[in-house]
């Protein structure tokens, strides 16, 4: 929502004027998140918040085993309070918190109005667990200033059906993404089963119209109950399009199709290579980069096809913006995973802005655990008003001037009025 206020058209000529107007708008401006890993309480344990579980963030996960000398098999057996002292000990008092995700939990626990000078980890424990998870969704997404996330629901979650088949999400702020990686990563080993189990008459190469048509049937109902902003998927980075395999024929017979009878964007995420160490488990995937000759392909060739796509490859971030400028059905958006540091959310920002200028999603958090919600999007409105005062003041410079309103539509828009507009226009 735009929020205007009686000064909002009054013109900016001065540089000082210019910056607390920019941190204004971009502060008190709500924020649709489009890419979490958050859920509403009807989830029961999907939904991650806490100190126990902040620190336990994957992220966090990797960073200790370089500076601690635990072995992978004794960090698994430890219980999750356990694991949290450990994190908390190795990298918050015996080395400084100063890594992304580190800072990450000090900005969240200072933002919570903890005493970070404490460092009195069961004083944080003792703050989480006199508090109730709806009182604590509301107090994070009233410090955030978010509006609304969109989780990643998977149709294959045991732990999800029923939630679906209930009818009952809870709490509207929660919205669905229909997330496809077993059907499109893994058919052959597990999603051909599962499919079968759940009476789809599918063949196990996927390579009848039979099966298409079945697919499509399972995608549909799963549109029906989850009414998903998009459909998603993660892919490595030598992900190729055209494919004459399962992916090809699924992306071809069904999932394009559909996403285009019901206006469902494809969401794509392309970079991850997954479990380069295993051992470290759901922090052990890595990155690399990859050949966008494919994505250019997918776009020409479906033109009638909406695509939203994020790259996990710092070196892929630039020819994205260019592809970006050649087809109008891709969205790009948010800095993912190893591209959510400051620096290369700030290089990537500007990148974009001057290439394709208001036309992206800047940003979204990926956030895990609900708390997160607030780091991450404090440390990102930082940069964003930071990179948007540059360009507005080159523009102010040579005689530019601008209005508070007109700072506010840009910034609606970065936060949430392109991804309306691109779910909703034709
Ligand atoms: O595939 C994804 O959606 C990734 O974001 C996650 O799998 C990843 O583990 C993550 O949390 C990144 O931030
Ligand atoms: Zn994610």
């Amino acid at each position: 929502m735009n929020q205007q206020n009686p000064n909002s058209d009054l013109k900016i000529d001065a540089i000082d004027q210019l910056k607390s107007t920019i941190t204004d708008v971009v502060n008190t401006q709500e924020i649709t998140d489009i890419h979490t890993h958050l859920f509403s309480p009807p989830f029961g344990e999907l939904l991650l918040w806490g100190i126990d579980e902040l620190l336990t963030y994957h992220y966090l996960i990797a960073e200790v085993f370089r500076k601690s000398d635990v072995s992978y098999q004794q960090f698994w057996s430890m219980t999750k309070p356990q694991q949290a002292d450990l994190i908390w000990q190795t990298l918050f008092i015996d080395n400084s918190p100063i890594s992304e995700a580190c800072r990450g939990v000090i900005t969240t626990l200072d933002a919570l109005g903890l005493d970070v000078s404490s460092r009195n980890l069961n004083e944080y424990r003792a703050y989480f667990s006199d508090t109730s998870v709806e009182d604590f969704i509301d107090t994070v997404f009233a410090q955030s200033n978010v509006s609304n996330v969109v989780m990643t629901n998977d149709p294959f979650d045991p732990l999800e059906i029923p939630v679906w088949e209930s009818g009952d999400t809870g709490d509207k702020r929660f919205e669905a993404a229909l997330r496809m990686d077993v059907l499109i990563n893994t058919y052959e080993e597990s999603g051909y089963d599962q499919l079968k189990a759940l009476d789809y008459d599918v063949d196990p190469k996927l390579s009848s119209e039979k099966s298409y048509k079945e697919v499509r049937r399972f995608l549909e109902i799963w549109i029906q109950r989850m009414n998903p902003k998009y459909m998603a998927v993660s892919l490595p980075p030598d992900f190729q399009y055209p494919d004459d395999g399962v992916l090809g024929r699924l992306f071809d017979n069904c999932i394009l199709p559909v996403s285009r009878e019901f206006n469902v964007p494809f969401a794509l995420m392309i970079g991850v290579k997954r479990a380069v160490n295993p051992q470290l488990r759901m922090a052990g995937d890595g990155t690399g980069k990859a050949d966008l000759t494919s994505l250019e392909t997918l776009l020409r060739e479906n033109p009638d096809n909406k695509f939203l796509v994020t790259l996990l490859s710092r070196e892929n971030q630039h020819e994205l913006c260019v592809i970006g400028r050649k087809f109008k059905n891709l969205m790009i958006f948010g800095c993912w995973w190893f591209m959510n540091n400051p620096s290369i959310i700030e290089e990537i920002t500007r990148e974009r802005i001057e290439l394709l200028g208001l036309s992206v999603i800047p940003q979204h958090s990926d956030a895990r655990i609900l708390d997160q919600l607030i780091y991450k999007w404090k440390h990102s409105r930082q940069i964003i008003a930071d990179v948007l005062f540059e360009k507005y003041q080159s523009l102010i410079d040579v005689g530019w001037s601008l209005t508070k309103s007109e700072i506010e539509r840009d910034v609606n828009n970065l936060f949430g009025g392109n991804f309306d507009k691109f779910l909703n226009g034709n």
